[in-house]
């Protein structure tokens, strides 16, 4: 009897395993001939976070000495650089960025380079080490650990990032390194510029929801119309509306 549960319960640890594989790509490559264009810029214009003070405790001759970061990279007129934006919910349209689908991430001054990024989904991660010491990247979603491995100098490992969302990258060796991926569900996402600036190209004509997300506020929803062929203007305004760490 304890033998035949225990055998049930391997079978449906087995089935559950099968079923979960590669999660199932939700989004079809299809022409789009009427397209419009979303153009905007992402603003904060409430007061700064308290800088987080960085107090380096190990290899302070490769990760340098105590110093402020500021978690929010404001422009003038309080626009907002590095924020991500996509549009949520798009089932067909435009073909991916190929050149997207390989990005790399980079451990440097115990600093990740680049802080934040967008990639689409089943893109391929390469993260590197160029320091002198050890790193180890930790690739988390919500407090799930994704990946973790550590890294010497000169060697890299790689990372399938095949679910959408967003995935923070801490070093367990140095508390401070952070770094954000976006794995976005459909080709319609975009970075901003120093300015605050983005822009997303052929998107089917209809209403959508328009996520801005950055790494102090979390996500804000908005809702944006585009017409065939025409060009939607957006000023997206930012605000703390989640706890920090929390993606949408
Ligand atoms: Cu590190």
């Amino acid at each position: 009897m304890r033998h035949s549960s225990l055998g049930g319960s391997l079978l449906a640890v087995t089935a559950a395993i099968a079923m979960s594989g590669a999660p199932a790509r939700a989004y079809d490559v299809v022409a789009v001939s009427d397209g419009g264009t979303i153009t905007g810029k992402v603003v904060f214009h409430d007061a700064l976070p308290h800088a987080r003070k960085v107090i380096p405790t190990k290899n302070s001759d490769v990760c340098g000495g105590m110093r402020e970061e500021q978690e929010i990279t404001l422009g003038g007129d309080g626009s907002v650089q590095d924020a991500i934006v996509y549009l949520k919910g798009v089932k067909a349209g435009k073909a991916w960025d190929d050149a997207a689908k390989h990005a790399l991430l980079d451990n440097k001054g115990c600093m990740y380079v680049p802080r934040v990024q967008a990639v689409p989904q089943g893109a391929t991660l390469e993260v590197v080490n160029s320091d002198p010491v050890l790193h180890n990247v930790h690739g988390f979603t919500g407090s799930d650990t994704l990946f973790n491995s550590a890294l010497w100098k000169d060697k890299h490992s790689e990372k399938v990032l095949d679910s959408p969302g967003f995935v923070r990258m801490d070093c367990d060796v140095h508390g401070w390194m952070r770094a954000w991926v976006y794995v976005a569900e459909n080709p319609y996402y975009a970075m901003t510029a120093k300015d605050g600036s983005f822009k997303i190209t052929d998107v089917p004509p209809g209403t959508y929801t328009l996520v801005t997300w950055q790494e102090y506020t979390g996500p804000v929803e908005s809702t944006v119309t585009v017409k065939a062929k025409d060009t939607a203007t957006v000023t997206a305004e930012i605000k703390k509306t989640s706890p920090v760490g929390v993606g949408g």
